[in-house]
């Protein structure tokens, strides 16, 4: 009895998917800062899930993870696009496990181009980490 319990919670783990798949592009969101990819979609950390979530993943988690046309329409970073014209689904019309209308033109949560007088209400600059250069 033990086996199949086991068997089937490890089942779980490996299915559970990772938030980048509830996402249109989610692994491949141009990192403002590079030109390698942000990993960590929803968090000023490119490559790690630190407990500072930008406004896109906020947002995100506000819509219990799933992709809404209310959060494709949404313009999370304020920086003129909305969160599906970044990540390539400017129709709205993406859903899990679906090939997006198109590429990630840039990050939903990163107001673009970083440092600009359009994002200067961003505390958010190129190589913060973490919560190092967040909330200032
Ligand atoms: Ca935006």
């Amino acid at each position: 009895m033990i086996v199949p319990l086991v068997l089937a919670l490890v089942t779980l783990a490996v299915a559970h998917p990772g938030y980048r798949d509830l996402m249109p592009n989610g692994y491949s969101v141009p990192n403002p800062c590079g030109a390698d990819t942000w990993q960590a979609v929803g968090h000023y950390d490119p490559y790690h899930h630190t407990i500072a979530k930008n406004q896109f993943g906020k947002d995100f988690a506000a819509a219990a993870h799933i992709w809404t046309e209310t959060l494709c329409k949404t313009d999370s970073d304020g920086d003129g696009k909305t969160n599906g014209e970044e990540l390539g689904d400017p129709a709205c019309i993406w859903n899990v496990g679906d090939r997006p209308a198109g590429s990630a033109s840039g990050h939903p949560g990163i107001c673009e181009p970083v440092g600009s007088a359009a994002c200067s209400n961003q505390a958010f600059r190129c190589g913060c980490h973490g919560n190092q250069c967040v909330g200032r």
